[in-house]
């Protein structure tokens, strides 16, 4: 026997075949110009838009909807101060030895290194944690499924809200990331998944020359 409870769809609409073309073509064009940043402005940004942002990264789809993402949002200058200096402290073992030649390499174009001063310039930082797992009030567990790959859609989501709020981010991930559970107080079932950076560009923000790749190497049709 089936628990489900099924209402009618009422939230979808459909456009007319050109306005569906202009459509995917200018929120193509708004996503294109978004630029992963490094450089921050320290100017401050309104709380409310970061809240409506969080909001659409809740609307991803995951598995079972069980919803597994926890988002916390850092603007007190202490607790920046002390994730800059943890991130720091793993990022110099990473750029010293701990990252084979062949990852340094790669990131090499990028221009990176373990000085992280974006952690204390930028308003906020997200937290985005993945709950590996639900611990219920009597401390048993339940299964969450396909958890990577739901907060890994809300992400996405997040940074294009953020981009269309005309925000700028970094997708930050000091290795290991366990020091936010630590600093941000998150049960050990809250696995760190990225640290978003959010806020203004600086004036003078630089950012590496990069290309994308185009759509035939992105994707093949069989039709
Ligand atoms: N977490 C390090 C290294 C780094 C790794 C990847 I993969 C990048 O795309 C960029 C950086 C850092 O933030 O510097």
């Amino acid at each position: 026997m089936s628990g489900a409870q099924l209402v009618p769809l009422t939230g979808y609409r459909a456009y007319p075949i050109e306005e569906m073309r202009q459509r995917a073509a200018g929120f193509y064009d708004e996503m294109h110009r978004r630029r992963t940043v490094r450089h921050f402005s320290d100017s401050p940004v309104p709380r409310d838009v970061i809240e409506l942002c969080l909001r659409t990264a809740g609307t991803a789809p995951s598995g079972a909807n069980r919803q597994p993402w926890h988002f916390v949002v850092v603007g007190d200058p202490a607790v920046k101060r002390r994730i800059r200096a943890a991130a720091e402290r793993e990022e110099r073992a990473f750029y010293a030895g701990r990252a084979p030649d062949e990852w340094l390499e790669a990131l090499a174009p990028l221009g990176t290194d373990e000085h992280k001063p974006f952690l204390e310039t930028a308003p906020y930082l997200i937290a985005v944690f993945a709950e590996r797992y639900i611990v219920g009030d009597d401390g048993s567990r339940h299964a969450n499924y396909y958890v990577t790959e739901s907060v890994g859609i809300a992400t996405g989501l997040l940074v294009a809200a953020l981009h269309h709020a005309g925000l700028a981010t970094l997708t930050h991930t000091p290795s290991p990331m366990g020091f936010l559970n630590e600093i941000l107080h998150r049960p050990e079932h809250e696995r760190p998944f990225v640290l978003l950076v959010v806020g203004y560009p600086a004036a003078d923000a630089l950012v590496p020359v990069i290309t994308r790749k185009p759509l035939e190497t992105i994707a093949s049709f069989v039709c």
